[in-house]
């Protein structure tokens, strides 16, 4: 039997995840019959180069999906929340990579590793939440301890590269390290601060409650995604001068007894998850070493002596391929194998 082919969009192709999620198709070999690149009207005629064809980017309209069986998008919020469900209209189902409808009740959030059920609920409305880079690795991690132990609270602390924040960030903390060190002038466009040689405990918007949205958006998506609103989750962001790939201190109290070392063993055995942990050889998960691939590190397993059933880990993953383009086509491959 001949394999079925898709008519793909990525909606945000010139942006650091839509590249990725590009780059995420040909290395998965994704069976693609025609693949459309969108973005701003800034960005029409720029060419990216897709299995060795030159591509020219298209500007992303109401009409854009036409035709199309699977979006990808990751142009913002504002973006998916007017375009995705007009594409859906079309026929087209989207997979988004903003928080516009992560929270929606009708709207499956998903990470393939843990609740790759959800996706059925993708008839619905025709769209498909990506979950927010942190929020991702740690429900990776934590997934198969929620199920053998049962979380009753996460206390996670994250260290996050400046990837995340797109482009420019990227561009603004090479530019302010190459000044900094040169002794020369600089500016702060993207933070509201320098973030070169610096920590900012402030992703996204501040809320009324102090808290950042950031850590709001790992609270609630982490209850959705493991279909428990009783864990208890408190969370501080931080944004730090790394170019790729999230760091995250995690703290869980667990109802059953626990130990590191069973811990340990199941994690071993967990699907997307490498056990990076010999801390008397100096191995632990890095963000070096994490980004340019797409598992979860997981190392510093450590009880938690001043609790009853306490953990401690250090978890670490790329944040714009499994945080955000790896998951995004790893739910469009369930959708092309199972359901379309
Ligand atoms: P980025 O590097 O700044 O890229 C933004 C992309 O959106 C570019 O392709 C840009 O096109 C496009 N765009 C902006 N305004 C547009 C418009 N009016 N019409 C069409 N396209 C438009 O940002 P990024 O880091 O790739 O992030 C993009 C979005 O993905 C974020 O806003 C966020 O919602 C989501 N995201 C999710 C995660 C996650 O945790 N899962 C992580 C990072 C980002 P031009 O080049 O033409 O301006
Ligand atoms: O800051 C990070 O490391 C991840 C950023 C994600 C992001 C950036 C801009 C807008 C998001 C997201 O995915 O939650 C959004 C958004 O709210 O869509």
């Amino acid at each position: 039997m001949t394999e079925k082919k898709f008519n793909v969009a990525v909606a945000g192709a010139t942006g650091a995840v839509g590249n990725q999620m590009i780059s995420c198709l040909e290395e998965r070999n994704f069976p693609i019959n025609s693949i459309k690149l969108l973005a701003s009207s800034r960005s029409v005629g720029r060419k990216i180069v897709y299995r060795g064809n030159s591509i020219a980017v298209e500007e992303l309209k109401e009409n854009s999906f036409k035709g199309i069986d699977i979006a990808l998008f990751s142009a913002g919020g504002g973006i998916s929340e007017k375009f995705a469900p007009l594409a859906a209209k079309d026929g087209c189902v989207v997979i988004d990579n903003s928080s516009a409808w992560r929270m929606d009740p009708d709207v499956p959030l998903v990470v393939p590793e843990v609740n790759p059920h959800a996706v059925a609920q993708y008839t619905n409305k025709g769209i498909i939440a990506n979950p927010n880079c942190s929020t991702i690795q740690m429900v990776v991690a934590l997934y198969p301890l929620h199920q053998k132990y049962g979380i009753k609270r996460i206390v996670v602390s994250t260290y996050q590269a400046v990837s995340g924040t797109g482009k420019k960030a990227v561009e603004e903390l090479d530019s302010q390290t190459r000044a900094i060190l040169n002794s020369k002038n600089y500016e702060s466009k993207v933070y509201p601060h320098t973030i070169a040689f610096n920590c900012l405990p402030h992703i996204d918007v501040f809320l009324e409650n102090g808290y950042t949205r950031e850590e709001t958006k790992m609270v609630y998506e982490t209850q959705k995604i493991l279909e428990d609103d009783t864990i208890g989750i408190t969370a501080t962001t931080v944004r730090v001068p790394v170019f790729y790939g999230h760091s995250e201190s995690i703290n869980i109290e667990a109802k059953k007894n626990i130990s590191a070392q069973e811990v340990k063993s199941v994690l071993k055995k967990t699907p997307g998850v490498k056990v990076v942990d010999d801390p008397k050889n100096n191995v632990y998960p890095l963000a070096i070493d994490a980004a340019g691939q797409d598992l979860t590190l997981v190392g510093r397993i450590r009880d938690d002596e001043s609790i009853e059933n306490g953990i401690n880990m250090w978890v670490v993953a790329d944040n714009i391929r499994k945080g955000a383009a790896t998951n995004a086509v790893q739910i469009a491959e369930i959708l092309a194998k199972e359901y379309l």
